[in-house]
Parts: C-alpha cells; sequence; structure tokens
C-alpha cells in the first residue's frame, strides 16, 4: 500500500493538472463527521435491529410499520449535530476556484451545503427536506427529530414522510439527467466513500469518458477495478492535505 504522502502527491497532481472536475460520494464521506455508513465493519449493516436496514428504510416498510421506521430513522440517519469535516470542506474551496464543477452524492445528511458547497445533486434526497403526504406543508428535519412516534402535519394531521429515496423507490429523473451529462463532460472523476453496489447511481461511473477516475475508499473492495487511479485512505484525510 502506498504512502499517505504518496497519494496525497498523486491526487494534488491530478487536481492541479484538470480544470474540469466531478465529486462522486456516498456514506464513506460523512464517516469521519460521526455520521455510520452501511458497510464498513462499524456500518449499520453489522449491527443488529429487529429487520435489516434495507427493509426498514423500503417504501413499503414505510407505509405498513412507519412507527417502527421513524424509530429507526429518527436514531440512525438523522445526525443533526453532525459537523462538515475536511473532505466537505475542501470541495466547497475547489467548487470556488472553478475547478470543480459539481458533488454528486448519495448522501442525504446536507453536508456538502453546510460546508458551502452550492453545485450539489443529492441524488437519495435529502433528510432537511419534510413534507406532509396529504396536504404537502413542508417541515424540517428538527421537526420530524422531536416529534413523538410518527411525525405528522400542524395543519391536517396526515403523516410526514422524508424526501429521501427509500429502497423500491426511484430517483428523481432530472438529477439522474443532470449527474450522468456532468459525468460524460468531466476529465477527472473523484468517487469516494462508497462501495458501489447501489444501483442505479453505482452504474453512473460507467458513464464517464474523461482521462482519470480516482476511486478513494479506506478499505480495498470489487470497487477497486472500476478505476484508473486506487488511493485505500479515509477521504477527510487525505483532503485536509490538498490545496486548491
Ligand atoms: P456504503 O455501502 O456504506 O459504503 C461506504 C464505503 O465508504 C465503504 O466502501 C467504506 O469502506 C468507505 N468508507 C467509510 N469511511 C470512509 C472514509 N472515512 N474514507 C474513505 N472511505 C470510507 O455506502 P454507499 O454510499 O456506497 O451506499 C449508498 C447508500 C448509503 C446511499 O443510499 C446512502 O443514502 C446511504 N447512507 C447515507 C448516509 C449519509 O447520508 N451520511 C449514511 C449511511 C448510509
Amino acid at each position: 500500500m502506498s504512502s499517505l504522502e504518496e497519494d496525497v502527491k498523486r491526487l494534488q497532481a491530478l487536481i492541479d493538472d484538470s480544470n474540469n472536475i466531478v465529486f462522486f460520494g456516498g456514506a464513506g464521506v460523512s464517516t469521519e463527521s460521526g455520521i455510520p455508513d452501511f458497510r464498513s465493519v462499524d456500518g449499520l449493516y453489522h449491527q443488529k435491529y429487529d429487520y435489516p436496514p434495507e427493509q426498514i428504510i423500503s417504501h413499503s416498510f414505510f407505509y405498513y410499520n412507519c412507527k417502527e421506521f421513524y424509530r429507526f430513522y429518527k436514531d440512525k440517519m438523522l445526525a443533526l449535530d453532525a459537523k462538515p469535516n475536511a473532505a466537505h470542506l475542501y470541495l466547497a474551496q475547489l467548487e470556488k476556484s472553478g475547478k470543480l464543477k459539481a458533488v454528486i452524492t448519495q448522501n442525504i445528511d446536507g453536508l456538502h451545503q453546510l460546508a458551502g458547497s452550492k453545485k450539489v445533486i443529492e441524488l437519495h434526497g435529502s433528510v432537511h427536506r419534510n413534507y406532509c403526504m396529504d396536504c404537502h406543508e413542508e417541515y424540517s428535519a428538527q421537526y420530524v427529530k422531536e416529534s413523538d412516534g410518527i411525525p405528522r402535519c400542524t395543519l391536517c394531521n396526515g403523516v410526514i414522510k422524508p424526501d429521501v429515496v427509500l429502497y423500491e423507490e426511484g430517483l428523481n429523473e432530472y438529477d439522474i439527467q443532470h449527474a450522468l451529462t456532468l459525468i460524460q463532460n468531466a476529465d477527472l472523476l473523484i468517487v469516494a466513500g462508497t462501495s458501489l453496489v447501489v444501483y442505479p447511481a453505482a452504474g453512473f461511473i460507467d458513464y464517464f469518458r474523461g482521462r482519470n477516475m480516482v476511486l478513494i475508499n479506506k478499505d480495498p473492495s470489487s470497487a477497486d477495478s472500476r478505476a484508473n487511479v486506487v488511493i485505500h485512505q479515509k477521504v477527510g484525510e487525505l483532503f485536509s492535505r490538498l490545496h486548491v
């Protein structure tokens, strides 16, 4: 395995050499902010619940067992005190410099925007948008977190649903097209903190036609074969050593 210093140099050279960078990220981008991912050894899939997490955060479970859905969701997915880490902050600077064209994320935590990024495509939605399923009144994540049991609309008592893409639900068509166009036109694609197993998002990187695709994950995985530059480091630690 190459050293952190070597990996920093390698990535910095690629960034210096490109003016059309796109970042594609997953849950691993936020683990250094204290939000667990799904598939790491300390991730949510390795903890014990009454149902597997992919079943709890599915469309049908939301409808048939809403109380249990919200018990898990509020406890494990609504980390409202989390702060952006060095990866989120560096990407916001890189966007300001004009080099980074967009962040495409599978995360739902809103940390890229909190760090200052403006061009963010949230493929799986956001915990910060919530609406009443009956009258469409909007609610904050704080309201959802603080509600007792199933959050309900103060106007009509309808059930509130987070604007998050649950398993069995489709992605927004506009977001898909926008993300694919950005990836197709990029010269450098930086993919980080994702196991690349959740489709269709994981298939998006196949649209890349540019010069270099860098994959950054803390551990080796079957996704490694999909990039021509592979770095095994923590993304926040790595990005904290980069300059714009
Ligand atoms: P995943 O399947 O849990 O994979 C995460 C990957 O990141 C793994 O390969 C880890 O080895 C790697 N990783 C973990 N920490 C780091 C780190 N510090 N630096 C580098 N690599 C790291 O997550 P994916 O994003 O691939 O799966 C997609 C799901 C997870 C999406 O639907 C998300 O909505 C969902 N999710 C999101 C959040 C969030 O919003 N923060 C949290 C948990 C799950």
